[in-house]
């Protein structure tokens, strides 16, 4: 296409969705550091991503253990709400924790 109507991912996704009716899911993932305490780590879990203490305690030692763990699956926008969340929960306690997010399947 080089008639200027290319379309970016988010407009593919955007046309996709209206089609299927369906949002596309993405992965949001917490990843290990060294500093961050695992109190911190299960409230985050607890506050933004909705787990009770078991769950939370499950994720935070996944993360510990294995450098990544699995927070939540969501649609686009609510995925980087819970980004920017945990990145400003951090910040504001002097954290370098770290949150990605990554579209499923393809
Ligand atoms: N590794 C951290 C510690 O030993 C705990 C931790 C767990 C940090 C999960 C980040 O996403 C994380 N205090």
């Amino acid at each position: 296409m080089s008639n200027g109507k290319e379309k970016n991912s988010q407009q593919t996704e955007e046309k996709t969705e209206l089609k299927t009716g369906k949002p596309s899911p993405y992965n949001v993932f917490l990843l290990n550091d060294d500093y961050t305490t695992m109190d911190f780590v299960v409230n985050i879990l607890k506050r933004i991503f909705g787990k009770n203490l078991t769950e939370a305690t499950q994720i935070m030692l996944q993360v510990h253990k294995k450098g990544v763990g699995l927070a939540g699956v969501y649609p686009r926008e609510i995925a980087e709400t819970k980004v920017e969340a945990v990145h400003r929960m951090a910040r504001e306690n002097e954290f370098p924790l770290k949150c990605i997010m990554e579209k499923k399947n393809d």
